[in-house]
């Protein structure tokens, strides 16, 4: 049977969640308060406009929109320096061996990030090809945990929600996956994404049995 897998991005497919907190700490730092990796946690799967709302209620500040407007595209040019140079050693352990097992046995394969530099990205590290569709923050409205990105995402596919399995690193995602009816994948902790109905830790964690038994699923 042909389902269709979609994957999120940040977490799932590479980790450049440090690449954000880096561009988003630079920031904090020039205003003169500190940025955990703790705060880093609140950010992922959180759009970029909404990550600099959630960044100014952890330091206290106020700004008008023409200064947030400013952070905003300097965020972004700082972490455009930061992904440059990625390669395809920055692909998560796993992932490439699952991406050729769904293409090796006709399933469909799609993106779907809450990033608008996802393409660009998968370019880089050379996995583009898998990808048969690409939803990003460039293509939705509503942010996770709305379905919209899921929705789109297995549309473009042609599959209907109950044959589309979303793997997500986030709990935003999680949820969104849940929503739309979906089979959702939690990559990390257990204790965090409790709300998936499976979980593993990474990539090299699933065997092709388990991929076999989500294809063979009714
Ligand atoms: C990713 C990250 C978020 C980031 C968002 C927007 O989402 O998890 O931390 O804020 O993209 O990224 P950009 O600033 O590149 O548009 P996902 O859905 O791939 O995990
Ligand atoms: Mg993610």
């Amino acid at each position: 049977k042909q389902k269709a897998f979609i994957f999120d991005l940040d977490g799932v497919i590479v980790d450049t969640a440090k690449y954000h907190y880096l561009a988003w700490k630079k920031i904090a730092d020039s205003l003169g308060f500190e940025f955990t990796h703790e705060h880093n946690e609140l950010l992922k799967g959180v759009s970029r406009v909404r990550s600099l709302e959630i960044i100014l209620g952890v330091g206290n500040i106020k700004a008008t929109q023409e200064q947030k407007d400013k952070w905003l595209v300097e965020k972004n040019e700082d972490y455009l320096n930061y992904i440059t140079n990625m390669e395809a050693d920055e692909i998560l352990p796993g992932v490439e061996v699952v991406l050729q097992w769904l293409k090796n046995n006709g399933q469909r394969i799609a993106l779907g990030s809450a990033s608008k530099n996802a393409r660009p990205i998968l370019e880089k590290v050379g996995i583009l090809h898998y990808f048969e569709a690409i939803v990003d923050g460039n293509d939705v409205t509503n942010a996770k945990p709305d379905p919209e990105v899921f929705l789109r995402a297995a549309e473009l596919l042609g599959a209907v929600a109950k044959d589309s399995i979303v793997f997500e690193d986030s709990v935003a995602g999680i949820q969104a996956a849940n929503i739309a009816n979906m089979v959702s994948v939690g990559i990390g902790s257990r204790a965090i994404l409790h709300e998936a109905q499976y979980n593993f830790n990474d990539f090299t964690e699933i065997a092709t049995d388990f991929l076999q038994t989500l294809v063979n699923q009714q």
